[in-house]
């Protein structure tokens, strides 16, 4: 095993020289180092910015309202497994509010023996436990039902982010105020303008949820609900309520807009699944994805990003023969529960059409299905919760297409 990883990657290394990366002559080496900046480099600062020659950014979908809608991801030029802060995805019914936490308070009531109201101070005081963790929007990829592809991974699959997220058990502030015989729902509310709620059922509200107060390092960004927010382990993004002030204890769910109009799926007999929270297994390939041109044939690697609400991802596998054939890809360690795992595959690309796509398999045993099967269980009318194979087609002339295989 380690053998053959040995000598792939010196076969590797010769291929990478004989294409031509750089074989440069002494003269040129000399000239090369040159170049290198000699002059006095600007002065340090008091909190980071990336290089002015990196571009990738968020994209925005036009809405009527500047305040309202969704930013995507640019995935395709993620590297490894985390997404920084100033490139999660963003998804607010209301816009951003600006909560100075010396003045935010979240309250804890209804069916409890002691109703509280903790400052943003006191909430950090308490034991705390840190995660990395997806946190994916359930209508993500949901443009892929209706195969009206979106042009590149971005914008297809773009609303779903991976950080490390620092905050309190839930179960703890639960304990703290001591839950009434007969709740057994949690309605969470932030403090956005549109006052956004979700029900949770209790059992979940005790098992893993965190009331985040931290992501990456810092506090949370505005963006993502500063300075509190619900982090729910493996659960659709709209539940996790940013701007977190209110969790009440109640003995029934509240039917909430988000629960009821929003994030139902209509399934083919009439009937709406509903309290669809689960989010299941996942991946996609971001190299190469729909929008980026290959510009020769030769090695490549290919590399992507799986993901399952219910836990690890245990194997993910590649065809770049339009689903014939399937290759298992190698995995990025260390596999994190709930959170982006990094998967990639050396690949000649010989100038003919490929079709390539990914299959993850989780912890559970579950199988990222096809796009095929999916509406055969659940119909068309659906928006929410695609979690299909992907595929995209790499064309002869290198350029890559959204396709349905
Ligand atoms: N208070 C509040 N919480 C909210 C929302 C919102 O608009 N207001 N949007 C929800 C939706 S639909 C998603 S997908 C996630 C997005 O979290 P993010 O913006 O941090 O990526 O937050 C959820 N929590
Ligand atoms: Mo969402």
């Amino acid at each position: 095993m380690q053998d053959s990883k040995r000598s792939s990657r010196r076969k590797l290394l010769r291929i990478g020289v004989a294409a031509g990366g750089a074989v440069l002559a002494n003269r040129q080496i000399a000239k090369a180092a040159e170049d290198t900046p000699g002059q006095l480099g600007i002065p340090l600062g008091p909190y980071g910015e990336r290089s002015p020659f990196e571009k990738a950014v968020r994209w925005r979908r036009d809405t009527k309202t500047p305040e309202t809608g969704s930013s995507f991801t640019p995935l395709q030029d993620s590297v490894g497994t985390l997404t920084p802060s100033s490139l999660h995805y963003e998804r607010h019914h209301a816009g951003i509010p600006t909560i100075d936490p010396a003045h935010h308070q979240l309250v804890i009531h209804g069916l409890v023996t002691r109703p509280l109201s903790l400052s943003v101070a006191e909430i950090r005081r308490l034991p705390s436990v840190t995660r990395t963790l997806v946190l994916e929007c359930g209508g993500n990829s949901g443009s892929e039902w209706a195969a009206k592809t979106g042009p590149d991974v971005q914008r297809s699959y773009g609303l779903v982010s991976c950080s490390e997220w620092t905050g309190v058990p839930l179960s703890l502030l639960l304990s703290e105020v001591g839950v009434q015989p007969g709740a057994s729902w949690v309605i969470a509310e932030g403090a956005d303008a549109c006052r956004m709620e979700r029900s949770i059922p209790l059992a979940k509200a005790m098992d893993n949820i965190l009331v985040a107060y931290g992501q990456n390092g810092e506090a949370l960004r505005p963006a993502q609900g500063y300075p509190l927010r619900l982090i729910i382990p493996g659960w659709e993004g709209n539940a996790n309520v940013k701007w977190l002030h209110s969790l009440k204890l109640t003995d029934q769910a509240y039917m909430a807009r988000d629960e009821t109009a929003k994030y139902t799926d209509l399934m083919p007999d009439g009937k709406a699944r509903i309290f669809t929270y689960q989010m299941e297994a996942k991946s996609v390939i971001t190299f190469p994805s729909g929008g980026q041109t290959l510009p020769g044939t030769g090695l490549y690697e290919l590399t992507g990003l799986a993901w399952s609400g219910r836990g690890r991802i245990e194997r993910v596998e590649i065809t770049t023969d339009g689903g014939r054939s399937w290759v298992k890809a190698n995995i990025q360690e260390p596999r994190l529960p709930i959170a982006f795992t990094r998967f990639r595959l050396p690949w000649r690309f010989d100038g003919r059409d490929a079709v390539i796509a990914s299959r993850a398999v989780d912890e559970s045993g579950y199988t990222q299905p096809t796009r095929e099967a999916l509406i055969g269980a659940r119909g068309t009318n659906s928006n929410y919760h695609f979690n299909g194979i992907k595929y995209w087609k790499v064309q002869a002339d290198g350029t890559v297409i959204n396709v349905e295989a």
